[in-house]
């Protein structure tokens, strides 16, 4: 089964809680603080792996979370770090947020690895928290929690041409007798379901990714016939090689089957039609073949089309096709298809809810309780450890530096007012 799209669930491990300890030596009557650091939660990574060629694997598993750090320990014992959580994928395969849509990671080459879903790094223990103003703080820190969310995967076959044409004209075909793969031929239309693909190996030892695609049919950019859904499998090819039928038998004419592909390839708007194009006249083994290819030429009326009279069955010809696809491939640059940033590329991940959002924001329930919401503002909440007093006055600190007091005063929040973060209610007090 060729699956090439799927929605999944990934999450990073939380970090380890730091941990409020003393140290407890003879003759030393007060210890001074000796809780330990979390251990990091892990990271869900993904990493290429070409011998993988569909995302079928997860269709059974959609759920990746990554374990947690390990909480500190007494005597400064730094909790350890959790193992990462490694996910192969196929070459091809684009990773993008299924919130906004945005492009998280372009995963092409063999081993290329990307970090999906961050683990939150360990709480600290009350030893970090110490100064000479208060040397022994009860005060310590809850790991902070791994980014979590929703992501699609999309596969991209990686060819280096592919095959277009009407249903039936031969893509299959050539693509068979070119190569090893051993797709379905048939004399019926839409035998070819899903892209296929195949190595191609030159005479002179050259080679190419070759594609073969579901024929396409007018109206397939409204969704007629099998539509332009397979047509993104083509986005990454340099060269498109346009396959024809020149024996007629269908009653179609040839020229005409040419405009009609190539502007549908033109409504798919990905700039299909900006790539070089080589035609590819098939089944010059029937009668009228000959005849048909002179009228096509003299319609098309252009000295610079690369045309290749071909048949797939009785092999003629094949050996000047490939040469030229090779050419042209190696002359032919590799087309950009979506500009990832430069400071992108670097991490290749994006962690938007640390970047952009802001660090809170207010809103009022129904029953008049102000509410704080935000991804600063929360994580901060659930790394504050509420059983320690000290722990409790940091976090009030913290809200009031972030400028909360403030913010809820301008929206009128009086004394004795109820503020509610998360599951958290508390009084205002002015
Ligand atoms: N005479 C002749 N018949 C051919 C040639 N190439 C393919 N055929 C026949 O044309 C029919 C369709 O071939 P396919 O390779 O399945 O065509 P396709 O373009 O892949 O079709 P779809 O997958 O339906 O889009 C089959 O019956 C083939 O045997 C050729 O060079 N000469
Ligand atoms: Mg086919």
């Amino acid at each position: 089964m060729f699956v090439d799209h799927v929605k999944i669930y990934v999450k990073g491990g939380d970090g380890g809680d730091g941990m409020v300890a003393f140290r407890r030596e003879k003759y030393i009557a007060y210890g001074g603080p000796a809780g330990g650091d979390g251990g990091k939660g892990a990271d869900v990574v993904f990493i290429v792996d070409e011998g993988l060629r569909t995302l079928m694997d997860f269709r059974y598993q959609r759920h990746f979370k990554a374990p947690r750090g390990e909480h500190g320990g007494s005597k400064n014992m730094h909790g350890k770090n959790a193992v990462d959580v490694v996910v192969k994928v196929p070459p091809g395969t684009i990773v993008t947020d299924a919130e906004d849509g945005r492009i998280i990671a372009d995963l092409v080459e063999h081993g290329q690895k990307a970090v999906i879903a961050k683990g939150g790094r360990g709480g600290r223990g009350n030893s970090r928290f110490a100064t000479p103003q208060n040397p022994a703080p009860e005060l310590s820190e809850k790991g902070e929690p791994g980014v979590d969310r929703e992501i699609n995967l999309e596969l991209k076959v990686l060819a280096d041409a592919g095959l277009v044409g009407f249903p039936s004209v031969g893509k299959s075909t050539l693509l068979s007798v070119v190569s090893s793969a051993k797709p379905k031929i048939a004399d019926y239309h839409f035998t070819t379901l899903v892209p296929n693909l195949g190595m191609v190996e030159t005479d002179d030892h050259r080679g190419f990714v070759l594609a073969d695609l579901p024929g396409l049919i007018e109206g397939a950019h409204e969704g007629v016939g099998l539509g332009h859904q397979f047509l993104r499998h083509i986005e990454r090819t340099r060269v498109i090689i346009h396959v024809i039928d020149m024996s007629g038998l269908e009653g179609r004419d040839p020229y005409e089957d040419f405009l009609t592909i190539n502007e549908e390839l033109e409504q798919y708007n990905l700039r299909l039609t900006e790539r070089p194009q080589i035609i590819v006249a098939n089944k010059m083994d029937m009668p009228e073949a000959e005849e048909k290819l002179k009228i096509f030429k003299e319609k098309l009326n252009d000295d610079n089309a690369l045309i290749f009279p071909v048949s797939a069955l009785t092999r003629k010809g094949l050996d000047e096709l490939l040469h030229a696809v090779m050419d042209l491939l190696e002359i032919t640059a590799e087309f950009p298809m979506h500009e990832i940033e430069e400071e992108d590329k670097e991490t290749s991940v994006l962690y938007k809810h640390e970047a952009e959002a802001p660090d809170f924001e207010i809103s009022r329930d129904d029953d008049g309780a102000f509410v704080l919401k935000g991804y600063t503002i929360e994580r901060l909440f659930v790394m504050t450890d509420f059983n320690f007093d000290q722990s409790v006055r940091k976090f009030s600190r913290q809200l009031r530096g972030m400028g909360v007091d403030d913010a809820l005063r301008e929206r009128g929040a009086k004394d004795g007012d109820t503020v509610r973060l998360l599951d958290f209610e508390f009084e205002f007090m002015d």
